[in-house]
């Protein structure tokens, strides 16, 4: 087998500087792309994954191990993975939740495993716990690891293997979890091209490369852009009190109308670079037309939605959501082809 890098797992190799996986000399622990990453921060140079998301998953799930199915909290709908059970059917998997300290302190324990049911529900899998982590891994981090080692005993498993979506924080969790720097971590998706075994003299943790089923959001985003949209820190929720029929813009995403007679209102959880504006609903099309963003060239598509829950989440894909408090208002969404908006019961 060909040396892998330490950071992404790309097969490494010394003809091609033009090709993945160079180095000068076979000596090198990392790939040209994730030396840059590591010692400079250069996001350019990124590979960004485009491995065939089925046959990840088939090689993930030919391994021997205890399964560790990665969640982002702050972005649930975007970490569910359809037909798991192809591939994991008689498998034991964990689910861990990363990204905690994004949501609200206030947002209770028994909220948290609510809102990953539908996971264990939909997936069909054996599911044998739910775990919870944030800040890159480091929450919670001493339970989990007696947890995960628990669990790989009582099940005889010697390895644990991490897989899930792009960019739900795979790479920062084992990092964590191993008390090493080794995998490449980027805002990219896509950074992690294939399975890599961790240096870590304590377990046997696998990363893989995130699994991407079709192009999102932020493949269309320039790297700054991409950037300025992972948020590090607690989101700050804003509340607007709105009147009769008005409109929200979702910077130069797109825009929601609510159709009502009365007051009702709404709470924003989206990354403090998304500029927000309220206007009434008759000047909303001239009003998003001064929002510049680099999906200019995109159509809007509307759509009418219904509303069945008490509190609804319009959970717009990549960016965050926004809760609406009242199930009597209408809506309808008016966002760029590239943003995909569904409904849910309210996360909060
Ligand atoms: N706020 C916050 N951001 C996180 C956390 N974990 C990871 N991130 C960020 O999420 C992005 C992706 O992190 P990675 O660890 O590279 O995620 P991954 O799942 O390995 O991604 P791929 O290799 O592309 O599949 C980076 O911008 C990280 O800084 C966390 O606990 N909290
Ligand atoms: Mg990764």
């Amino acid at each position: 087998m060909n040396k892998q890098c330490q950071g992404c797992g790309v097969p490494l190799q010394t003809e091609n500087p033009n090709e993945i996986g160079y180095i000068k000399s076979l000596d090198q622990e990392y790939c040209v792309s994730c030396f840059r990453l590591k010692n400079y921060g250069d996001l350019s140079k990124v590979t960004q994954n485009k491995v065939d998301p089925f046959e990840m998953l088939e090689k993930v799930s030919q391994i021997d191990a205890l399964f560790v199915w990665v969640v982002d909290l702050f972005h649930l709908e975007e970490s569910k993975i359809g037909s798991l059970h192809r591939w994991f059917n008689d498998k034991e998997v964990v689910i861990m939740a990363t990204k905690r300290e994004l949501l609200p302190k206030t947002m209770s324990l028994s909220k948290i495993k609510n809102a990953l049911q539908p996971f264990i529900n939909e997936s069909h899998l054996n599911i044998v716990d739910v775990l919870i982590t944030g800040n890159f891994g480091k929450m919670n981090k001493d339970n989990n690891i007696r947890r995960l080692n628990s669990l790989k005993d009582e099940f005889r498993k010697d390895k644990i293997v991490f897989f899930g979506k792009t960019n739900v924080g795979k790479s920062s969790l084992i990092n964590a979890l191993s008390n090493t720097s080794d995998l490449s971590v980027s805002v990219l998706p896509g950074t992690t091209i294939d399975i890599v075994k961790v240096a870590s003299d304590v377990e046997e943790l696998y990363d893989s490369a995130g699994i991407s089923m079709n192009e999102t959001l932020l493949d269309k985003l320039s790297n700054e852009t991409v950037k300025l949209l992972q948020q590090k820190k607690t989101i700050k929720p804003i509340n607007f009190q709105l009147k009769d029929n008005q409109s929200l813009i979702v910077d130069g995403y797109g825009y929601i109308d609510f159709k009502h007679e009365g007051s009702y209102s709404i709470t924003c959880y989206l990354p403090d670079s998304v500029k927000l504006h309220r206007t009434k609903t008759e000047n909303v099309t001239q009003q998003f037309s001064r929002f510049e963003s680099e999906l200019r060239d995109e159509k809007l598509i509307s759509k009418n939605h219904s509303i069945s829950h008490k509190n609804t989440d319009i959970v717009i894909m990549d960016l965050g959501f926004i809760t609406l408090h009242n199930p009597t208002v209408k809506i309808s969404t008016h966002f760029k082809q590239s943003v995909e908006v569904i409904l849910r019961k309210a996360l909060l």
